[in-house]
């Protein structure tokens, strides 16, 4: 008889079935379980339980002692922990934009949490090219209510500083510490490059000393500037999307950090669609459909975000010294600073590092993906050096249009 109650072991899914009929106050009784894992991420492992008599489903996710993508990173599986909490609490910041966390079990380390089956993980829909006209509404809301709220800026300090601690996350962080901000700027044994790009690599990326400075900056802010609690892994495969709801899920990399991090990542990953329908869609008409709608929406992330994000300050700030004319707009330009900026290591790290994304690796013919590469790795350096200039949708949008352009007229 399998004991859940002494000692972690890795369930495989007919583990998972008992678990669920005896841990887990879940399905009806005269349950008829099926299970499957259906996990495609670089941590975890991720069953979907359903009944057949009631047509009941559940997720449960378990955390593996190490990463899936490789056992080089031996990862905390109290990740599961941090999962389950920031979960339940962004809940509470912005009802409706995460899944419904039923269990947490801090011995088998893993959870059980909505299905989600209705909705489609936003990458591989864009990738279809499939359009969302209100992602932008709804994730911007998602980000000013889990980023402003969890801040100096609305939350008491000392309670703050307890969730600082509640969420220290040394593991996640190291990861995004080697695999953003350290090992795509040289050549690296770990790195994961389309040959057909290590020229172009080689020459503007890695032997240039004021990019890597800069990287090096960034590095430090990120590891000390405790602003906001994150989301901290906030691509467009951490999403469930449909028309008309979106639901953040994968929260394991929260931590207190910068909080332009998960904004930066949303508006890197959008990029990553926009260049995929670039080279991906034949047809005129559908391509400059879709790539109107990446651009809107692109532009619309930034805006609303600046939009929701003071308005949200005038709304909800609790602290005097926060109310002084002037100092929530220098607040908000820093943190968009911070946003252009990761955008531009997202595009770098996503192209050289050893998690690639699926937009940029489906291109099949050898010139277009080395093409895109350029596109998303010049917008990158750009924005990693341009971070004090670039404000508005608009520049964003203009940063990749310049480099789309330039690099089809060279091709
Ligand atoms: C070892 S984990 C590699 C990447 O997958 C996660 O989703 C994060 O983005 C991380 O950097
Ligand atoms: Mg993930």
């Amino acid at each position: 008889m399998l004991d859940f109650t002494k000692e972690y072991f890795k369930m495989v899914e007919k583990d998972v079935i008992v678990y669920a009929k005896t841990r887990l106050d879940f399905f009806d009784e005269d349950v008829e379980l099926s299970c499957e894992e259906i996990g495609d991420g670089n941590l975890n492992y991720v069953f979907r339980l359903v009944d057949s008599k009631s047509g009941k489903s559940l997720i449960v996710k378990q955390a593996g002692p190490v990463a899936r993508i490789s056992d080089e990173f031996k990862v905390s599986p109290d990740r599961n922990r941090i999962e389950s909490e920031i979960l339940s609490l962004q809940h509470k910041l912005a009802p409706g934009f995460v899944p419904k966390m039923y269990h947490y079990d801090p011995i088998m380390n893993c959870c059980a949490m909505e299905d989600l089956s209705d909705h489609e993980i936003m990458r591989t829909a864009l990738i279809k090219h499939k359009t969302f006209p209100l992602f932008a509404d709804h994730i911007t809301t998602f980000m000013v209510n889990t980023l402003l709220h969890t801040s100096d800026v609305v939350t008491e300090h000392k309670e703050k500083k307890e969730l600082v601690k509640s969420f220290t996350n040394p593991e996640l962080c190291e990861i995004t510490e080697d695999l953003v901000y350290t090992e795509p700027f040289f050549d690296c044994e770990r790195n994961d490059i389309f040959e057909g790009s290590r020229e172009f690599i080689k020459e503007h990326i890695w032997n240039d000393e004021k990019l890597a400075l800069e990287t090096a900056k960034l590095k430090f802010e990120f590891m000390t500037h405790s602003q906001s609690l994150l989301h901290g892994d906030l691509h467009t495969g951490s999403i469930f999307i449909k028309e008309d709801s979106t639901k953040v899920i994968d929260p394991e990399f929260a931590f207190y950090g910068p909080a332009g991090y998960d904004v930066g990542n949303v508006v890197a990953n959008l990029i990553f669609a926009y260049v995929n329908g670039k080279f991906t869609i034949e047809d005129d008409g559908e391509r400059d459909k879709f790539l109107q709608y990446m651009e809107k929406t692109i532009r619309e992330v930034i805006d609303l975000f600046t939009e929701k994000f003071l308005y949200g300050w005038d709304e909800h700030a609790t602290e005097r010294v926060a109310t002084y004319p002037g100092f929530k707009e220098y607040y908000l330009d820093g943190l968009l600073r911070d946003t252009v900026a990761v955008t531009g290591l997202e595009l770098c790290r996503r192209t050289i590092g050893i998690a690639g994304v699926k937009d940029i690796q489906v291109i099949k013919n050898e010139k277009d993906r080395v093409a895109a590469e350029k596109i998303v790795l010049s917008a990158g350096k750009t924005f990693i050096l341009e971070r004090d200039t670039i404000r508005t949708g608009d520049d964003f949008v203009k940063v990749v249009l310049n480099y789309a352009s330039k690099v089809l007229k060279e091709a």
